[in-house]
């Protein structure tokens, strides 16, 4: 069952996570001038600082802690790589030829602003960036050499055909037709899961997570990104523009949703069912986190 509100105090958690996810992500794209000049640079810094909620890098440097991980700003910047391709997708998924959204965040989308062409090409200059990004940042975190080659492989796993763009592809060829619960959970644990479980798997890696460990992080993952999905689903359905920061879009796009699939009190069901299991990988693989804990139900109750 899903226990009652923790005590742990999240909004103040979130807050604070979130001002020194912003502050690392400030300085990674400072580091990054020879891969993305100042043309790029401007659009690169409109898409990713943008605002939004940093959720990936709040949970890399949970997991970070929660596996042994010391107190250091450096953390964070290994949470910025996460974003970095967060942020691209984002903007790639809102390009015409894709989405075709005008809002973002509660603003214009990059390509409304700098044109498609510059959005288009800033978009792609971030999937190096993050790559550099985690590969400096897990250097100076961990001294073993292996871990750098092992976080830029999982970084790059996650975001790929086999992950987020994989998923993408399914969503593509989803549109106009009915998925069933099984093709949709395999469409979101790509789509979304894959780059959400990275960001967990990357802060057990770089400090040195055991098996059971990273085995944990990776159902705690799995579940709180489906979870997240319906729960997008859910306010996608229910919200309006200025709650989302966005127009909801599924209906108009044909695509298929847990709410459009079941309704939403079983979504909502669903949701509370995969928090629960999510808590239970936590704690069979004594991972003993109330940040990862307070996050997993912030997930489904969360309202943008
Ligand atoms: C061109 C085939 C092809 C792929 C390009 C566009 C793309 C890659 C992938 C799409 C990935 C995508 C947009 C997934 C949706 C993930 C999602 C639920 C985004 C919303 O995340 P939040 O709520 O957003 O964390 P904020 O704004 O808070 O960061």
């Amino acid at each position: 069952m899903t226990p009652p509100a923790t005590l742990f105090r999240l909004d103040a958690y979130l807050a604070e996570e979130g001002a020194r996810a912003e502050e690392a992500l400030d300085r990674s794209l400072s580091g990054l001038a020879p891969l993305l000049p100042p043309d790029v640079m401007e659009v690169a810094r409109y898409a990713v600082l943008g605002g939004g909620k940093r959720l990936r890098p709040i949970l890399c440097a949970a997991a970070w802690r929660a596996c042994g991980g010391g107190e250091t700003e450096g953390i964070h910047d290994l949470g910025a790589a996460v974003e970095l391709i967060h942020a691209y997708s984002l903007m790639h998924d809102d390009l015409p030829c894709m989405d075709d959204a005008p809002l973002r965040r509660g603003r214009p989308t990059p390509h409304r602003v700098f044109g498609v062409g510059r959005a288009t090409v800033a978009g792609a200059a971030l999937i190096p960036a993050a790559a550099l990004t985690a590969w400096r940042a897990a250097g100076r975190l961990n001294a073993d050499p292996s871990v750098p080659r092992q976080v830029v492989r999982e970084l790059c796993r996650a975001a790929g055909g086999g992950g987020m763009v994989g998923g993408q592809v399914l969503d593509l060829l989803g549109e106009g037709r009915v998925l069933d619960e099984q093709a949709l959970d395999g469409l979101h644990a790509r789509k979304t899961g894959a780059l959400l479980t990275a960001s967990l798997r990357l802060g057990g890696v770089a400090a040195g997570a055991s098996p059971d460990q990273l085995s944990a992080l990776d159902g705690y993952g799995r579940a709180v990104g489906l979870a997240f999905q319906v729960r997008d689903d859910i306010l996608d359905a229910t919200a309006g523009v200025e709650t989302l920061g966005k127009a909801p879009s599924d209906r108009d796009r044909g695509k298929s949703t847990y709410v459009a699939l079941h309704g939403l009190p079983e979504a909502e069901r669903r949701a509370r069912e995969l928090v629960d299991r999510a808590l239970a990988e936590l704690e069979a693989g004594g991972v003993d986190s109330p940040p990862l804990r307070a996050l997993a139900l912030h997930v489904v109750e969360r309202d943008r």
